[in-house]
């Protein structure tokens, strides 16, 4: 059977990210004995032509559609990606008699409002690799509904949460063989790789235990080493970004893959998605270093202890001083990840959160999202609604977002305006969506400057000086925006 795996997601801010959930489906399918296909869509100018294109030539028998990205999550300015998706789905329908099936992490965290919207039956939560080889084998598509993870347009709304998930080190992603990772690599020559799936924490506004899973599946450090070594020797990259939940969770896990790491010599670098101040002790932080790790994103969300708690962190204020405190006299970049406006948010907070950032280190930056997007089958969903900030009947499909009643977006705006020491460290949300960052990553390869690229964001916030979020009025979309569907 010919399978056709389409990664639909094209968004370039903050980067381009390469498509490692398709890839993996894609392998997956492929060692199930199905003659695979990945289409990536991300640099193609025309992409309804392309995927035309492939239609004819390839016929396929079965389609994969991958959906990274619902929206962008950028209440000061958002973005869905879904009606892109749709045009692609739609000409899928209009020309193929293909079995379709929709997921990745946007599909996940919604996947019967997703059938619906795009007018399709089939889609998968959570990881693929088994239950896409099962969807595809199966006689007709309902022979595979009782799978774990496969999702019908006909089951109900709120659809059990999956209950079964999978090692997932049956399958390696091998991206090399599906993506063409040298375009990527233009852009930052960093390559993503994941540790473990799965996250036992329970953010009040958080999605990934949906898409991953509510406790932790660790892969083999052996592995996960093993398939670095591979995409070394395979793709000439030398940094690799872990993309785990939560790199330093659960206790020993991180410590187990470092070592593997180090036994094997890599003479690699490596950079962290995210990683928690909690439990961070100065021992880990120097087998980081060790290991090469040079950045990585932390996620306190907050520095005032009225927001952590109402956020749900599992930690307090103390924590993120003595995390920062570690970390202020080691040598990796750190980027301090906030999202501002949550739930108690008021000045009291705000300033407390401001006293932090104007205390970061200059090797380090500050990351700020003001407003927080709403999901569906969260604690924020259940809050919005009983703070009437949403009618239960909502989807939530098109972004919707939470900010504190304490203040108005703007005197946020202000507060930060104001209080900020040094601005120039920290980059808004809104503002990577400046069109020019691809090509000054771009430039920044063939200069080859060491990465991670966020850590020059002084000198684009010099470049856009009056244009930046921070100099404009914050109005904020706290209703969805119709016209968008
Ligand atoms: C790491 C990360 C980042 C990093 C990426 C670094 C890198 N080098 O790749 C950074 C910080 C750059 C980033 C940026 C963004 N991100 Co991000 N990111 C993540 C994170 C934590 C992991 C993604 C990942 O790589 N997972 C590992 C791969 C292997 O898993 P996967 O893609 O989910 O694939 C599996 C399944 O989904 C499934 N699957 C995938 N495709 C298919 C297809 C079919 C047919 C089937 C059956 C199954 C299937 O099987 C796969 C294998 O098990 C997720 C949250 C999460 N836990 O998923 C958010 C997440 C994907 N990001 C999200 C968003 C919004 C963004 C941004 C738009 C934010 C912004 N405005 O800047 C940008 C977009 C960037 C881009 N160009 O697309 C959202 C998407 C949901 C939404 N709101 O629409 C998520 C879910 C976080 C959230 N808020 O809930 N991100
Ligand atoms: S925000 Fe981070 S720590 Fe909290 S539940 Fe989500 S992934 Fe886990």
């Amino acid at each position: 059977m010919r399978v056709l795996v389409i990664s639909t997601n094209r968004e370039m801010s903050p980067q381009p990210v390469a498509p490692v959930g398709a890839a993996w489906i894609a392998e997956a399918l492929s060692q199930a004995g199905f003659n695979t296909r990945l289409l990536d869509l991300s640099f193609e100018k025309y992409p309804a032509r392309r995927v035309l294109k492939e239609l004819a030539e390839f016929s396929p028998e079965g389609i994969a559609v991958s959906v990274r990205n619902a929206d962008n999550g950028d209440f000061l300015n958002p973005r869905s990606f879904l009606p892109e998706v749709k045009e692609i789905t739609g000409i899928i329908r209009d020309n193929s008699s293909a079995r379709i099936i929709i997921g990745g992490p946007g599909v996940s965290i919604m996947p019967r409002e997703m059938l619906d919207y795009l007018g399709l039956d089939w889609a998968c939560m959570g990881e693929g690799e088994e239950a896409v080889a099962a969807f595809f084998k199966a006689g007709k598509p309902e022979d595979a509904a009782g799978f774990p993870g496969i999702v019908s347009r006909k089951s109900p709304r709120h659809c059990a949460e999956r209950r079964q998930w999978i090692k997932p080190d049956t399958v390696r992603p091998r991206l090399h063989g599906w993506v063409d990772v040298k375009r990527y690599l233009k852009f930052e020559p960093v390559l993503p790789v994941q540790g473990k799936r799965g996250c036992a924490n329970n953010c009040l506004y958080c999605t990934y235990n949906r898409i991953e899973g509510r406790f932790w599946r660790l892969r083999d450090p052996s592995v996960v080493t093993e398939e670095i070594s591979e995409l070394i020797f395979r793709t000439g990259a030398r940094t690799f970004e872990f993309v785990d939940s939560i790199f330093n969770q659960p206790e020993g896990y991180m410590e187990a893959l470092l070592e593997e790491i180090i036994r094997w010599d890599l003479k690699a670098k490596f950079h962290v998605s995210s990683m928690s101040p909690k439990g961070l002790t100065k021992k880990q932080v120097s087998l980081m270093e060790r290991a090469g790790i040079t950045a990585a994103g932390i996620t306190p969300e907050a520095a005032a202890d009225e927001t952590l708690g109402s956020l749900r962190k599992g930690f307090g204020e103390p924590e993120v001083y003595r995390a920062a405190e570690i970390l202020n006299g080691s040598s990796i970049k750190m980027l301090w990840c906030f999202l501002m406006g949550g739930p108690k948010e008021d000045e009291t907070t705000v300033k407390k959160t401001l006293k932090f950032i104007n205390a970061i280190p200059s090797k380090d930056k500050a990351f700020l999202t003001a407003g927080i997007r709403i999901y569906p089958h969260t604690g924020m969903h259940e809050l919005a609604i009983r703070e009437g900030i949403l009618p239960p009947s909502e989807t939530l499909l098109m972004p919707s977002f939470y900010f504190t009643d304490r203040l108005s977006p703007d005197e946020m705006r202000k507060m930060l305006e104001e209080g900020l020491s040094d601005s120039r460290k920290v980059i808004f949300l809104t503002d990577t969506n400046f069109p020019s960052l691809g090509a000054l990553r771009w430039i920044g390869t063939k200069l080859k400057l060491p990465s991670p690229f966020w850590s020059y964001a002084n000198y684009m916030n010099l470049m856009l000086s009056g244009r930046r979020v921070i100099n404009r009025e914050w109005r904020g979309a706290n209703s969805i925006d119709n016209s968008r569907r």
